[in-house]
């Protein structure tokens, strides 16, 4: 059976991992990832750029409207657009993205199974809990969302709905996260560290080097600093 020009599109479509290009949303020449400042996920990108030391842009998107990502259909942060405009959202395909890019230090996604397993541990599990641990009370909500005060081109409104409103519907995303595990929040947090720590083959998930588990897990939980919960991370000897 020879296939149809729509068969080969959907095998070139399915193989590019949605990889769209939009060069005028490059900033500064610069690798750019559009994020909230907040985003667990986002500072996934920040570490592993970080790391190799690589310049980037850092587009703040206001997250009621998310008007500074209109230019694609994305409804999430981060979206990174690299140097050429190719541009991607996902978190770990982003990771396996970059390092394929610069350097090629890890196993791309489906030649290392413990690898995999930690990268998917790191959204599935890691991060569901950690927002179950910032956003446990309107209190620590509200502070969570306070970054946005901070931000200078967002208006006096959107301070304002941002973290009553944001912290809000937060506080509700947090509830319905701390129902998927069986403990409390905090106590789920420093069972998942534990758990987490069990796939450390030394210093790093990728033995004496880190590996896409690595920046997966740890960007995940550098998004805690300041916040609640950030204790439990300091008092965990391996995390
Ligand atoms: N699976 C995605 C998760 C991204 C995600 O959940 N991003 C959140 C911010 S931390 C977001 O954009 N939320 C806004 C929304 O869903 O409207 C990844 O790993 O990149």
């Amino acid at each position: 059976m020879t296939p149809t020009e729509a068969d080969i599109e959907a095998v070139v479509e399915a193989d590019d991992k949605g990889t769209r290009l939009y060069p005028e949303q490059v900033v500064d020449g610069l690798p750019t990832i559009y994020s909230f400042q907040s985003c667990p996920f986002c500072f996934k990108i920040r570490a592993l750029l970080g790391s190799r030391g690589i310049a980037y842009a850092d587009v703040e998107v206001e997250p009621m409207k998310k008007a500074e990502l209109k230019w694609g259909d994305w409804n999430q942060v981060p979206v990174y657009v690299d140097v050429d405009g190719n541009a991607m959202d996902e978190s770990n395909d982003i990771l396996h993205y970059i390092d394929s890019k610069n350097g090629n230090l890890f196993p791309r996604a489906g030649h290392d199974p413990e690898q995999d397993r930690w990268m998917e541990f790191s959204n599935k599990v890691l991060g569901k809990s950690i927002v179950a641990v910032i956003y446990r009370t309107f209190g620590s909500s509200f502070r969570a969302l306070e970054y946005v005060n901070g931000i200078e081109n967002f208006s006096r409104k959107d301070k304002f709905v941002n973290k009553y409103l944001g912290g809000f519907v937060m506080k509700m995303v947090g509830r319905s996260r701390a129902k998927m595990f069986d403990q409390p929040p905090r106590e789920n947090l420093k069972t998942q560290l534990d758990t987490m720590s069990g796939g450390f083959k030394g210093d790093f998930f990728g033995g004496e080097k880190p590996n896409g588990a690595d920046f997966a897990n740890y960007g995940i939980l550098r998004s805690m600093q300041g916040l609640e919960g950030f204790d439990i991370l300091e008092a965990h000897p391996e995390a």
